[in-house]
């Protein structure tokens, strides 16, 4: 996800903390710093000489076949220079390592709070065309990439708007409101059947599975090539994108209040 999506999970788990789980992510990150305003860090970090190590921790590049076969397999999937599966299992062990130092936990806590949202965008758990970066596009007649759409585009129309706290803090308030009482309030449990910090590992792989299925149902069901996006292709993507946002946050607030708990 871009900036908006990341802000808007973060917005959303920040939400569904626990008292002691806001303590604990404060003590981390620092007193008066939001989840949502470092929750697109590791996307500038991964652009620095220091942090090119993370680029590949982003995504598995699931080698399936959509639209025809979708899966997620971790030992042909996950290449040795890691993925998101190995990332997000690392961190959430990195996390709560009491001999690391003050900065490597705020960098754990971080970047999980990163790729627990990027692991919900269903072409971060896909090798198809480098996770739909190689499938030209248009959007609004100005070319692009399927890859991009899905990060930034469609989800900047969806909330109304480029990065600012007001568009997030409504999008999520939106998507809170859809969990709490409308059309997510019985999938909700399903979201996170699996948040047991102690096998991070096999919970990330069901996170990337669930998100890997949508590129058969819907993401790459079509010859996305040369397609302009806004519009039948956007109006379809749009629940999809409501969902896994909110999956994400959902999810990510549920994994933090564990850790919390077992700290
Ligand atoms: N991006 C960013 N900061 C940068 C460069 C790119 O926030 N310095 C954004 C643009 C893409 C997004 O990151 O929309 C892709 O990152 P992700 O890995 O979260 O999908
Ligand atoms: N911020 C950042 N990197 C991002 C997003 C935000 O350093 N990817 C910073 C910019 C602002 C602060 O966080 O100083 C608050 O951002 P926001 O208004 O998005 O909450
Ligand atoms: N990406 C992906 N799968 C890949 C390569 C990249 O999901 N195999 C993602 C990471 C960024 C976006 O695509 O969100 C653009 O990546 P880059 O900036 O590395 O081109
Ligand atoms: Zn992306
Ligand atoms: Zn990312």
């Amino acid at each position: 996800w871009g900036v908006v999506g990341h802000a808007t999970v973060a917005t959303i788990a920040d939400n569904y903390l626990t008292t002691e789980a806001k303590t604990y992510v404060a003590s981390m990150l620092g007193k008066d710093v939001s989840m949502a305003s470092i929750a697109s860090w590791a996307d500038d970090y991964r652009y620095t000489t220091a942090g090119k190590f993370s680029a590949p921790y982003h995504f598995i590049d699931a080698e399936d076949s959509p639209p025809t076969s979708c899966s997620v397999n971790f030992s042909r999937d996950c290449t040795t220079k890691g993925c998101s599966i190995s990332a997000i299992a690392n961190y959430t062990s990195r996390v709560q390592d009491s001999s690391l130092s003050a900065t490597d936990r705020m960098e754990a806590m971080e970047f999980l709070i990163h790729f627990l949202g990027d692991i919900t965008q269903p072409l971060h758990d896909e090798a198809e065309e480098v996770g739909g970066n190689d499938i030209s596009v248009t959007w609004d007649g100005a070319t692009t990439n399927l890859h991009a759409c899905w990060d930034t585009q469609m989800v900047e129309k969806i909330a109304g708007g480029e990065n600012s706290t007001a568009t997030v803090d409504s999008f999520a308030a939106t998507l809170i409101a859809q969990i709490d009482n409308g059309t997510y309030a019985s999938q909700k449990a399903d979201w996170v059947s699996c948040v047991d910090i102690t096998t991070a590992s096999d919970c990330a792989l069901e996170w990337a599975q669930d998100a890997n299925a949508l590129n058969c149902q819907y993401v790459l069901q079509n010859d996305e090539s040369g397609m302009e996006l806004d519009g039948t292709y956007y109006t379809g993507a749009v629940p999809y994108i409501e969902l896994q946002i909110s999956k994400g946050g959902y999810r990510l607030g549920a994994w933090l209040n564990n850790l919390a708990a077992a700290a």
